[in-house]
């Protein structure tokens, strides 16, 4: 029997991607080695989506946003817990309006619509399980944010623990993905500080940091391509191991979580 499990933090009916825009080239990033190539973006971003329908996710594609060079990431405006989104505040002043813009489709596809009413929340910054949602603050998160995200993730059963990023760290799930309900893929890093307290952590193989944002999709993980020895140590582990590229995402510091917002309605 493969690794995987399931619950609501690892099973999914439901996702939202958007496609990169032409002007992903001007996306943020902490240091440049070039400009990713948009066409080259678009083929490895319909490789995800088609790997999320592989998985049974019935996902929804919105059009690219010029205006919002990093706007493919669309895990970083909003959260979706039990189908309800929480509509985030970027922290990065250049995707601030990435919140208001991707609300309309939100609206339309999500059980429910909340707003985060104060202070900066990134989606990146948040690790949830099945009964807690693990927020690492960031320069993209600050407390503010944190305090008023608290009440809203209550409304569905979730406890709230903050983390501090180690300061060098984009985001919180940067270094990290939960691979079962109770299991993580972590740097060893980020497994040091000892955030995940008697969560099982597997660590990436020292080289192959930037394969730890994996994402679990219904018995699936989502690996990014291009770390063999980490992926060999997950499939040893049990866990079925999909590997997709993401050159083009990793060029502006993105990976595989920020690019879909994954959801479950109906009560999975
Ligand atoms: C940014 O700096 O906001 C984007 N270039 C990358 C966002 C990656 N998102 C994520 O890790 N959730």
């Amino acid at each position: 029997m493969s690794a995987g499990g399931a619950g609501r933090s690892v099973s999914f009916t439901h996702a939202i991607c958007r496609v990169p825009a032409s002007s992903v080239v001007d996306g943020l990033r902490a240091e440049d080695r070039g400009a990713p190539d948009a066409d080259a973006f678009r083929g490895e971003h319909a490789a995800y989506v088609a790997a999320l329908e592989a998985a049974g996710v019935s996902v929804t594609v919105l059009d690219p946003m010029e205006d919002f060079p990093d706007s493919v990431f669309v895990e970083d405006p909003a959260l979706v817990l039990d189908g309800v989104a929480i509509v985030l505040r970027p922290g990065a002043p250049s995707r601030a309006g990435e919140a208001a813009a991707l609300r309309p489709a939100l609206e339309r596809h999500c059980a429910g619509v909340l707003d985060l009413g104060a202070g900066f929340v990134d989606g990146g910054d948040i690790l949830c399980t099945d009964d807690r949602v693990m927020v690492g603050l960031s320069a993209r998160t600050d407390r503010e944010g944190v305090a008023a995200l608290a009440p809203l993730v209550a409304r569905f059963g979730y406890a709230l623990q903050i983390v501090d990023t180690p300061p060098e760290i984009l985001h919180f799930k940067t270094e990290c993905g939960l691979l079962e309900p109770d299991t993580v893929l972590a740097t060893p890093r980020l497994a040091a500080t000892g955030c995940f307290g008697d969560m099982r952590v597997i660590e990436t193989v020292p080289g192959e940091e930037a394969a730890a944002n994996a994402i679990a999709v219904n018995g699936r993980i989502f690996l990014s391509a291009g770390h063999p020895a980490t992926a060999e140590r997950l499939r040893k582990a049990g866990f079925a191991v999909v590997e997709l590229a993401t050159r083009q995402a990793a060029l502006v510091d993105g990976g595989l979580s920020c690019m879909s917002l994954r959801y479950s309605l109906g009560g999975v």
